[in-house]
């Protein structure tokens, strides 16, 4: 295209805008009724977050008008790319979608937009660069992962006394929540040079692949002293290869993470674990509001900021309770 066909080009889609005819580039409007058949493709149920978050989307179906439309990508971002092309064949009103991964997804939310359906992102966010909020997605309802990272890092400065030797368990690779929870804990802990990251590797958000990530690093690293773990799951699993190992958490190893799982609270508790950031799984609610507010035409920020509380030894017995 030559500058003039460009400049042609732009003056027709102004002059579209002008007549109010749909563009390519508007997000897709939402109508306003009783019920809404709602797509949910999850990324996997293997951890108690997932499934607290899919029991969110199911308690909320009842009292929001959901007839939902739910899948299990089992751990691929293939298979819900997949998802969510059948979701949009079945003819679905609205897609909430955890894209698994930043830019393998981006596919699965252009084609849902070209097919009017409006998309809301949760709790995962995809590459800004490509796809973006307000234009190709209506908005993403989620955490503030740099800062979960950051507030880790700080706990850690302010609670270990003396060198830290690290080991980071990255969450999946390529998700929002990994990248951004390693940048901001990347970041805090560079300030202060007590601190060494020794590795930095993937155990896929899981807990039988943090376990074994932790194996092998430990016998890469004796000396460790912190674990640094991008959720709660993968902490666990090095808490069980670091007493496998003889070694003591919380005593002789400092295990830090993200989430605020049953099982998180348990290990602050029996003095195992000294921190996690909390990162909710109860989206349904937020989702309901947030897509009713959009169908009555009310203007959506680009990012519905969920805040997050901090859980150490002074609060975890309190919340147990209310754990998933
Ligand atoms: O921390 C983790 C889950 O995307 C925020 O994904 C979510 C993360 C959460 O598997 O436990």
């Amino acid at each position: 295209m030559n500058r003039r066909t460009l400049m042609g080009a732009a003056a027709m889609v102004a002059a579209l805008s002008v007549t109010g005819l749909a563009l390519a580039q508007d997000l897709p409007p939402l109508e306003q009724k009783d019920s809404y058949k709602v797509g949910f493709a999850q990324t996997e149920s293997n951890n108690p977050w997932r499934i607290a978050q899919t029991k969110s989307f199911e308690d909320t179906a009842a009292t929001c008008g959901w007839d939902l439309v739910m899948t299990d990508a089992g751990g691929s971002a293939a298979k819900q790319v997949a998802d969510v092309e059948s979701m949009i064949a079945q003819g679905i009103d609205v897609l909430f979608l955890p894209p698994r991964e930043e830019s393998p997804l981006i596919p699965a939310v252009m084609r849902a937009k070209a097919a009017g359906i409006p998309v809301f992102l949760v709790d995962r966010s995809v590459d800004p660069a490509v796809a973006e909020a307000g234009r190709d997605y209506v908005t993403f309802l989620g955490s503030d992962f740099i800062d979960q990272g950051r507030r880790v890092a700080e706990w850690v400065i302010a609670n270990h006394d003396g060198e830290g030797r690290i080991i980071q368990l990255e969450g999946t690779t390529g998700s929002s929540p990994a990248n951004d929870r390693k940048k901001g804990f990347d970041d805090a802990i560079a300030a202060d040079s007590r601190f060494t990251i020794l590795e930095s590797r993937s155990g896929d958000f899981a807990r039988d692949e943090g376990r074994r990530v932790m194996e092998t690093l430990l016998q890469a690293h004796p000396d460790v002293n912190i674990v640094y773990a991008h959720n709660d799951e993968m902490a666990i699993g090095a808490i069980q290869a670091l007493e496998a190992a003889g070694r003591v958490p919380g005593q002789d190893v400092l295990v830090v993470s993200i989430d605020g799982t049953r099982d998180a609270l348990q290990a602050i508790i029996d003095g195992k674990m000294g921190v996690t950031v909390e990162s909710s799984p109860f989206f349904g609610p937020l989702a309901c509001e947030t897509m009713k507010k959009y169908a009555a035409g009310e203007t959506i920020e680009p990012w519905v900021q969920v805040e997050d509380r901090i859980f150490t030894q002074e609060n975890a017995a309190e919340n147990l309770e209310g754990a998933y």
